[in-house]
């Protein structure tokens, strides 16, 4: 499996990164272990937390109890868009996408022209429920629109033992636009080789990236806690389209030194000394 272990690797060298970047091309996703710190975690249930309690549930329940008490008056798929909307205003995805290993490999596999997909999920999974938009067969994230030089960044941030996970199938993304039908393939390959990224082995802190190609599913709950994962898209802005990235909103989160430069000029005019006596590092351009 292609585990990297923050806690084992804190000094990640650029030579490194070469090793995983193989890792993605051979295998289509590259688990990184460990590598959100306690501290992170925390913030992001604390945030969890204010957000459910402002939509009614009690101060002092536990996640379980508080969650299960909204979806009462808000369908899961509705409470986590305003879940999500919370977690991006506090600038978790910002947070998560800088920590030095999964920007510097972000970088490594797309150029430091960065956006990440503001329309992402925090996909939920809860014990007896079957909706598709919740419990997800196998699918490609391309059949939704992503491009093929996109990536997923899978997060499974409450993720109690006996919860699930996610099922990927290792070097799917080399078999190209697989057919499907009713969103699940038409056929998977007998010989195919199934990676299981469950919570009985897997942790909160755990971090998946893998190709728009890979082919990937929900494991289903099966206990009556949630389970609460944030997934997002990573793309260069500068890239063509190869989806329908036009019809979806995206949040820049690292500019190149190129683009840092077209920023300052302001327009493709290129105005002269338009930036005169301004001290770039102090402004947004
Ligand atoms: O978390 C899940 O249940 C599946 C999420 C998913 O399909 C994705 O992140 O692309
Ligand atoms: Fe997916």
């Amino acid at each position: 499996m292609n585990i990297i272990d923050l806690d084992e690797n804190l000094k990640v060298t650029w030579s490194d990164i070469g090793h995983y970047e193989e890792m993605m091309v051979n295998d289509g996703y590259v688990l990184l272990k460990n590598i959100i710190s306690l501290e992170l975690l925390n913030q992001i249930k604390k945030n969890i937390h204010h957000t459910l309690v402002s939509l009614g549930a009690q101060e002092s329940d536990p996640f379980t109890k508080q969650y299960n008490d909204v979806i009462k008056i808000i369908p899961p798929f509705t409470l986590n868009i305003e879940l999500k909307r919370h977690f991006i205003f506090a600038k978790f995805p910002h947070k998560i996408l800088h920590i030095p290993l999964i920007f510097n490999f972000l970088i490594r596999l797309l150029g430091p022209d960065l956006a990440f997909l503001i329309d992402a999920e925090l996909p939920v999974n809860i014990n007896g429920k079957t909706d598709h938009t919740l419990v997800k067969k196998f699918h490609q994230e391309f059949w939704s629109g992503a491009g093929y030089r996109t990536f997923v960044l899978w997060s499974p941030l409450i993720f109690p033992k006996g919860s699930g996970g996610l099922e990927i199938i290792k070097g799917s993304h080399l078999w190209g636009h697989i057919p499907h039908r009713n969103r699940e393939p038409l056929h998977i390959p007998t010989d195919a080789k199934s990676v299981i990224i469950d919570s009985d082995h897997h942790s909160e802190r755990d971090v998946v990236l893998f190709h728009s190609l890979t082919l990937h599913r929900t494991i289903p709950n099966a206990i009556d806690h949630p389970r609460l994962a944030y997934a997002t898209h990573v793309r260069n802005i500068f890239e063509q389209d190869t989806g329908f990235e036009i019809i979806k909103n995206w949040e820049i989160f690292n500019l190149s030194a190129t683009s840092k430069i077209m920023k300052a000029c302001g327009n493709p005019h290129l105005s002269p000394f338009r930036t005169l006596n301004l001290n770039l590092n102090e402004s947004s351009y």
